[in-house]
């Protein structure tokens, strides 16, 4: 396993629940660093920049109209496995296919409103983690 880091949204939803720090618990219970940090209120623009990959899909309005829909906190996170491990902890994309324990079985209420974004690789993770931080702003070690 190698040593990386990936991106975390904890998208409106979640911040409205009020369960940042439960989420935060899981990624540091799991060995995973918080190395940046970030509340902010996305515009448009950056949601729709964000998302650009699903820009032809069916979906992507809903996931920009939601994605603005309230503050977000966004977050890099640094361990052993960095990107598989917060999938796991997220778990599947539909909260209703999530596994039991996983942040979306537990915090998400539909697959619009699914509580986290988790980069998909280690690739993705330098480009949103780029895309959000600059590098003055992530811990060093
Ligand atoms: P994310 O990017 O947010 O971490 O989620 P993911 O990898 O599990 O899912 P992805 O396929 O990348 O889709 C991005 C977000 O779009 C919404 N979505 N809606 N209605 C639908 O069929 C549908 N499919 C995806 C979800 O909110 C998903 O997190
Ligand atoms: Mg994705």
């Amino acid at each position: 396993m190698a040593f990386e880091r990936t991106l975390s949204i904890i998208k409106p939803d979640a911040v409205a629940k009020n369960v940042i720090g439960k989420i935060y618990s899981r990624f540091e219970d799991a060995g995973l660093k918080i190395v940046a940090a970030r509340m902010t209120h996305l515009s448009r623009e950056q949601a729709e920049q964000f998302y650009s990959v699903h820009k032809e899909r069916p979906f992507f309005k809903a996931l920009v109209d939601f994605m603005i829909s309230g503050p977000v906190m966004i977050q890099a996170l640094e361990g052993e496995g960095a990107v598989a491990k917060n999938r796991d902890l997220m778990g599947a994309t539909d909260p209703q296919k999530a596994d039991k324990g996983t942040i979306r079985a537990d915090f998400a209420d539909s697959i619009d409103a699914n509580a986290v974004h988790g980069s998909d690789s280690s690739d993705n993770a330098r480009i949103e983690i780029g895309f959000f931080f600059p590098e003055i702003d992530i811990y060093l070690r």
